[in-house]
């Protein structure tokens, strides 16, 4: 069910609700009606017109339909409302989302993360059918993650609540400890980010030669990847995969990809991924921009991957690709275009690189090793004592060993 306050919006609400169509199957639902409303002013008891409520019940019975999702948020009193008058299951969107996630959270945060989500979801909405009708509907909006069920108890959602605070305390910090490490590597950190569905773990696997599983479902992916990635000239920097957007995000389900975003927050090069084959990639590239905004992250450099243009023909590829700027057009589904990313991600990455002459004493052979593994050595003097070693290496680094630098690059 889909409302509309302007004629201006009919189109994307159509649109909305087709992703949300995509969003139910990909739950597990069977989707059989689409409706939308146009309605200047939100109905404050039922959402949409007490008109449209009657309709509404009536197609319920005759379609044999047990599960109504809005694409709009409802309010706890709202959702009550309209499920004791169609006597159905009612949903929102947001509450869809989150049953996704529930499915999909792998990780111990991820898990956590989703089900502190739902249960602040829930708690102000006890009392709707949800608790009476969890089996029907497939039990769509009640689902934990790893499938256990939600329990719907007040008290019992407060101390669950309370408890899994404390033991996301523990594995941010935990977190926070292995991101030093990897800091204290001084690899650059490229990270993937998109509209869910674009291709980016496509794309993450083609270049890491991995095989993490990607499918045509909204939300697959949920936990961050990271991987290492060498690029052409031999650098080597860390690939991260991410969880992707989607249009009416809201805040509680933000805080459930924290974890992913703190890794896009991290990084030294964002890689946009964006399906050019959609035909509304633009506004799925809007709205990226929106979340990439908010984070805030828009002052790293960022490169527009057009990705699945295997899928359109040349001649529309040239009209929408100037529509994004200085995009890379490529297919992670056969390759094209994988050695030009890969240009232009070194280029980018050494920017933040230089050239440098080191002098090392044999008492710091180590260092040696590092510059072989961290940078791209290009030549190397071993007659003398101290061995010189010239190297194109992360600014970090020449910064860390400033006292071996020769001449005037100190
Ligand atoms: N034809 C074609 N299909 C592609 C290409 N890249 C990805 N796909 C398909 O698009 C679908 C989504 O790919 P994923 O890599 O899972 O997308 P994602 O961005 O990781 O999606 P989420 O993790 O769900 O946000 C899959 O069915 C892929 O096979 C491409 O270049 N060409
Ligand atoms: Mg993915």
């Amino acid at each position: 069910m889909g409302v509309y306050s302007s004629p201006r919006e009919k189109w994307e609400a159509q649109d909305s609700l087709e992703e949300l169509a995509s969003l139910a199957r990909t739950a597990g639902a069977v989707v059989l009606e689409s409706v939308v409303q146009f309605k200047e002013k939100r109905d404050s008891r039922f959402c949409i017109g007490k008109g449209k409520i009657i309709e509404l019940s009536e197609l319920c019975q005759k379609e044999g339909i047990n599960l109504v999702i809005f694409d709009e948020p409802l309010f706890p009193s709202q959702v009550r409302n309209i499920e004791d008058a169609i006597d159905q299951k009612v949903i929102d969107r947001n509450q869809l989302i989150l049953d996704i996630f529930a499915r999909r959270a792998r990780s111990k945060e991820g898990k956590l993360q989703v089900e502190l989500a739902q249960l602040n979801y829930l708690l102000p909405r006890l009392g709707g059918k949800g608790l009476y009708l969890s089996q029907l509907g497939g039990g769509i909006g009640t689902r934990g993650p790893g499938e256990t069920k939600l329990e719907f108890d007040r008290r019992k959602i407060k101390n669950r609540i309370a408890k899994i605070r404390r033991q996301i305390q523990r594995v941010v910090i935990f977190r926070e400890q292995q991101r030093k490490r990897r800091e204290s590597r001084l690899i650059p950190l490229a990270s993937l980010v998109g509209y869910t569905n674009a291709g980016k773990t496509t794309l993450f696997n083609l270049l890491t030669n991995s095989d993490a599983p990607t499918s045509h479902d909204l939300f697959n992916t949920l936990d961050p990847l990271i991987r290492r990635l060498r690029l052409l000239n031999g650098q080597l920097c860390l690939l991260s995969d991410t969880v992707g957007f989607i249009r009416k995000l809201p805040p509680e389900l933000i805080a459930a990809f924290r974890a992913t975003l703190e890794e896009v927050k991290k990084a030294d090069l964002l890689i946009n991924v964006i399906d050019i084959s959609d035909p509304n990639f633009l506004e799925q590239h809007k709205e990226v921009n929106k979340v990439l905004e908010s984070l805030p992250v828009t002052h790293r450099p960022i490169i527009n991957v057009l990705n699945k243009i295997d899928l359109i023909p040349t001649t529309m590829l040239s009209v929408q690709g100037r529509m994004i700027d200085n995009p890379i057009y490529l297919s992670a589904f056969t390759g094209e275009g994988k050695d030009a990313l890969l240009r232009r991600i070194a280029a980018l990455l050494s920017e933040r690189r230089v050239a440098v002459t080191f002098e090392i004493p044999p008492a710091d052979g180590k260092l040696r090793s590092l510059l072989h593994r961290e940078g791209r050595v290009l030549r190397e003097d071993s007659r003398l004592e101290n061995m010189l070693v010239e190297a194109e290496v992360p600014k970090a680094i020449a910064r860390k060993y400033r006292k071996y630098l020769v001449g005037s690059e100190k």
